[in-house]
């Protein structure tokens, strides 16, 4: 290799040029930031970002396979004590345990009600997966119940599946989600009453919560009150503050 020998004026110079232009990017940055700051919001957050989302949403929907199965493990790896999140929903004192019954809306004036017994005759799924929760902790739990995709055709729901989406809400309606329909029939998505093979304990969703191993555990709403189906985005509480609304993984 030939040595070269460069000036110190040079080395100034190109140091100068290579900060110059850091700045001006970093600026550039700030500006851009700023400006997507003040734009009008969609769903509580910046119309850009929003923008991003939906992208998000549209590449990975289109990726989504409903056969695709999230991984599973044997009951002796899942947690003996699951973990408790979140309690929307579930603050009713006047709720009535014993009078629950679950609404399934078919159309306008046509609702379905059941009770827990009529639900736990349906054949049972169990599924030990782990659990994943946005603030950043997952964990391992086993959980069964009857399979969304058996109950809906057990109950001849298949006008209401050609939908694209089914919303759930809890009995005092406090707490909501949205699901899009080809992760909602996903063989792993269960109505859920029992936990490590006991009834659900009353903070984790009793009589009756979703599980839904394709999603984050926003979507795994706990006592459920009524399911209806829809073309339009369901109503999301998560959503509505600036989450992600497929919130897949
Ligand atoms: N009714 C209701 N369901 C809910 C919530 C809630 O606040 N209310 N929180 C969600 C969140 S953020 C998580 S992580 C999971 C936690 O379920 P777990 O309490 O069984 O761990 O429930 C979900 N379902
Ligand atoms: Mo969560």
């Amino acid at each position: 290799m030939k040595e070269q020998v460069v000036s110190e004026n040079k080395i100034l110079r190109k140091s100068l040029v290579a900060f110059t232009v850091f700045i001006l990017a970093f600026a550039a940055g700030i500006t851009a930031w700023k400006a997507i700051r003040r734009e009008p919001q969609a769903d509580k957050i910046p119309k850009t970002l929003r923008k991003g989302l939906n992208a998000n949403e549209a590449f990975f929907s289109g990726l989504f396979n409903r056969d695709r199965l999230v991984p599973v493990y044997p009951k002796s790896q899942a947690a003996a004590k699951a973990r408790v999140n979140g309690d929307l929903g579930l603050k009713d004192a006047s709720f009535d345990a014993a009078k629950w019954k679950l609404q399934v809306v078919r159309g306008a004036g046509d609702t379905l009600f059941l009770c827990l017994d009529e639900i736990r005759k349906l054949p049972k799924t169990e599924v030990v997966f782990d659990f994943k929760c946005i603030e950043g902790w997952s964990q391992k739990t086993w959980w069964g119940g009857v399979r969304f995709s058996d109950f809906a055709r057990i109950y001849h729901l298949e006008g209401q599946t050609k939908m694209g989406y089914v919303g759930m809400s809890t009995p005092d309606k406090a707490y909501y989600v949205g699901i899009d329909m080809p992760s909602i029939l996903q063989p792993q998505t269960i109505l859920c009453y029992e936990l490590n093979g006991k009834p659900l304990p009353m903070n984790q969703g009793y009589p009756l919560r979703l599980i839904i191993p394709v999603k984050y555990g926003i979507k795994h709403l706990k006592r459920i009150g009524t399911i209806y189906f829809s073309n339009d985005r369901p109503a999301d509480y998560w959503a509505e503050q600036g989450y992600d609304y497929y919130s897949g993984h």
